[in-house]
C-alpha cells in the first residue's frame, strides 16, 4: 500500500490550521494536524515544499521507517517546526493503519488502559467573583477538573483571561503588546485559588497555567503558598529551557508541576523527566512528533513515575484531539487531557467522532483517528495572519511567556 497524494489544506475556520492529508494508492485517506500557533504557515512550506514529494511512493505502513527517514535524514533535527510536520505525517499514516485494520488507533497502540479520559477545561474571568461563576459553569457541564485564570488588580490584561466569549489564544494581526507584573501577580494570585476552595470545596482537580512568567525562585514562592489548595497541577512556572532551573522549585514546594507544551522532542524534557523535576509532561502529539515519538517520551516518563497531561488548546485542531485522546487512553501513565473547546466553525469543517461527557473523553471506536475534514467548507476559509500576544514588563522590558 503506497501513499499516492500528500497535500496541505490550510484553514481559518475559527482560527488557523495546518491539516495534512495523505492517500494511499487504493484510496484509504489519513490526516494529521500540523498547526503551529503563529507560525503556521512554515509548517505548511515544510510539508509541502519538503515532505510530500519525498512521501508519495513509500510504504504507507512503514510508520516507524518514515518517522526515523524525516527526523534523523534531515539532519536538521528536533524544533516546532520540523517536529509538527513529522508529527502530522505520524498521525496520518496511523489514522490510514487503523482504517486499513479496521481498528480504532488506541486499538493498535495495545488497547484502553481506562474506560475514558479525564479532561480539564480553563475558567476565566475579569476577577475572582467572575471566575467563580466560569467555574460553577465548568462544574455543571461536568468537568471534574478545571484550570483557573484571573485578571490582577493594576494590570491591564492577562494572558489565558478571556475578554468576553470564548477564549482564543491569538488574536488576529501582528502580535498584540501586553504588560506584566509578576510582583502584582505573586502578592494576588493565591486568593484565586483560595476563594475557589472555599466556594467549591477539594472534591474538584484545581489546575493553573504560570505561561513561563516566573524566575525559578518565584515560582518556588508561589507553589509554596499555594500548598493548602492542593492544585493538580502548577504549570510552566518558568521557562523549561534551563530544565536545572527547575531543581530550585522542587526544593522549595510539593505543588505539582506540569511542563512541556513548547517542547518537541525526548531530549528537551529529558532531563525534567530524569531529576524528576516535573510531574507532568504536556507535550501532545502534532508538537511532539506524532504518536511514535509520544509513546516513547510516555514510556520513558513511566519509569519516574511522571504522568502525561497532553496540550488540548483551541490552536491544535481536533485532529490532534482526536490522536491525543487514542494515546491518553492507551498510556499506562496517563494523568490528564486538556480540552479547551473549538469554535462552532472548527468542528463544522472537522467532522469528529471523539466526544465529550460528564467531565471525560472519549476517541471512539471509529477506525482510524475518527476525525474527517470537509475540504469544500475549510475552502470557504482562507489563512488569516493572527498572533499570540507578546508580554513586556511595566518598563518595556521583554519578558517570558
Ligand atoms: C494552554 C496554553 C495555551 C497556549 C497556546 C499557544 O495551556 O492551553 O498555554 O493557551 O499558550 O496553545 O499556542
Ligand atoms: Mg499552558
Amino acid at each position: 500500500m503506497k501513499i499516492a497524494k500528500a497535500e496541505v489544506i490550510v484553514c481559518c475556520p475559527g482560527r488557523n490550521f495546518v491539516t495534512l492529508k495523505l492517500t494511499t494508492d487504493d484510496g484509504v485517506t489519513g490526516l494529521g494536524d500540523a498547526t503551529l500557533n503563529g507560525r503556521e504557515l512554515s509548517v505548511a512550506s515544510y510539508l509541502k515544499d519538503h515532505i510530500c514529494p519525498l512521501l508519495v511512493g513509500r510504504d504507507a505502513h512503514q510508520i516507524e521507517d518514515t518517522w526515523q527517514y524525516l527526523y534523523r535524514g534531515a539532519y536538521w533535527r528536533r524544533g516546532p517546526v520540523t517536529m509538527s510536520a513529522i508529527g502530522a505525517v505520524d498521525m496520518a499514516l496511523w489514522d490510514i493503519k487503523g482504517k486499513v485494520a479496521n481498528l480504532p488507533v488506541y486499538q493498535l497502540l495495545g488497547g484502553a488502559s481506562r474506560e475514558h479520559v479525564i479532561a480539564y477545561s480553563h475558567a476565566t474571568g475579569r476577577d475572582i467573583p467572575e471566575t467563580l461563576d466560569a467555574f460553577a459553569k465548568y462544574k455543571e457541564k461536568g468537568f471534574k477538573a478545571i484550570r483557573v485564570q484571573c485578571g490582577i488588580p493594576g494590570m491591564k490584561s492577562v494572558y489565558g483571561v478571556s475578554k468576553g466569549g470564548a477564549y482564543e489564544p491569538a488574536t488576529k494581526g501582528w502580535p498584540e503588546e501586553q504588560s506584566w507584573s509578576s510582583e502584582k501577580y505573586l502578592n494576588y494570585v493565591p486568593q484565586l485559588f483560595a476563594a475557589v476552595r472555599e466556594k467549591f470545596g477539594f472534591d474538584i482537580h484545581l489546575l493553573h497555567d504560570v505561561h513561563h512568567r516566573l524566575t525559578p525562585i518565584e515560582a518556588a514562592r508561589l507553589g509554596k503558598e499555594i500548598e493548602d489548595y492542593h492544585l493538580f497541577w502548577m504549570e510552566d512556572p518558568t521557562p523549561a529551557e534551563n530544565q536545572e532551573g527547575f531543581r530550585l522549585i522542587r526544593q522549595h514546594t510539593t505543588t505539582p508541576i506540569a511542563v512541556g507544551e513548547v517542547l518537541n522532542t525526548i531530549w528537551d524534557c529529558k532531563q525534567l523527566i530524569e531529576e524528576q523535576l516535573i510531574d507532568y509532561i504536556r507535550m501532545t502529539i502534532t508538537h511532539g512528533g506524532g504518536l511514535t515519538h509520544m509513546r516513547r517520551v510516555a514510556d520513558f516518563a513511566a519509569m519516574y513515575q511522571v504522568r502525561t497531561g497532553c496540550h488540548g488548546p483551541s490552536d491544535l485542531s481536533p485532529v490532534c484531539m482526536g490522536a491525543a485522546l487514542h494515546f491518553d487512553l492507551w498510556a499506562p501513565n496517563f494523568g490528564m487531557q486538556e480540552y479547551m473547546g473549538y469554535h462552532e466553525q472548527t468542528m463544522e469543517v472537522f467532522k469528529c467522532a471523539w466526544s465529550f461527557n460528564d467531565g471525560f473523553m472519549h476517541p471512539s471506536d471509529t477506525p482510524g483517528l475518527g476525525v474527517e475534514i470537509d475540504e469544500k467548507l475549510a475552502a470557504k476559509y482562507p489563512y488569516e495572519p493572527a498572533y499570540l500576544p507578546v508580554a513586556r514588563l511595566e518598563d518595556g522590558t521583554l519578558w517570558n511567556w
